[in-house]
């Protein structure tokens, strides 16, 4: 099996609507997603994800709090992936397209799931409710979720 892969993914949330980004280019095109990325070798999480969430949409995270950590498999693919959830608590600037995503707001009622992760509409509505959460996502490939789990963390 290989190394896991350490990711972050930035959730900006305001006013009743929340930020997502259209990945243009990579595994995740055409797909709306929270901003992140890999963690680089010496890096703290907070910090990757203040760096990714910078890349991505242009908004400057001035607090940033860990709500969920999830474990991803991808049988047939040999890959393991962790993805380490952060809520934007304070942020400064305006969401700006770059060269990876296209942000737009969305109202919660609205969040375009079929065009996401599959994974996403287990547990963004733990994430809306603003809870804290563990899961573990096994999939077939990548589209196919054959086992999960999620756990709210009190
Ligand atoms: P890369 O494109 O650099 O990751 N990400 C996923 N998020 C969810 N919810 N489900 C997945 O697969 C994902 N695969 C990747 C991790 C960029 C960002 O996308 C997230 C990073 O935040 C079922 O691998």
């Amino acid at each position: 099996m290989s190394e896991k892969i350490i990711t972050t993914n930035c959730l900006v949330c305001n006013d009743g609507k929340i930020l997502l980004g259209l990945h243009k280019i990579g595994a995740g095109k055409g797909r709306w997603n929270g901003f992140g990325g890999k963690v680089h070798k010496y890096e703290f999480l907070e910090e990757a994800a203040r760096r990714e969430l910078m890349e991505e949409s242009g908004l400057l995270a001035e607090e940033l709090e860990l709500v969920g950590v999830m474990d991803f498999e991808y049988r047939g693919k040999d890959k393991l992936m962790e993805v380490n959830v952060f809520r934007v608590i304070k942020y400064v600037g305006i969401p700006s397209e770059g060269r990876e995503m296209k942000p737009e707001w969305f109202s919660i009622s609205e969040i375009p799931y079929k065009d996401m992760w599959p994974d996403d509409e287990y547990w963004y509505p733990l994430f809306l409710q603003g809870k804290k959460f563990t899961g573990k996502f096994i999939f077939d490939g990548y589209n196919k979720i054959i086992e999960h789990s999620l756990t709210e963390i009190k």
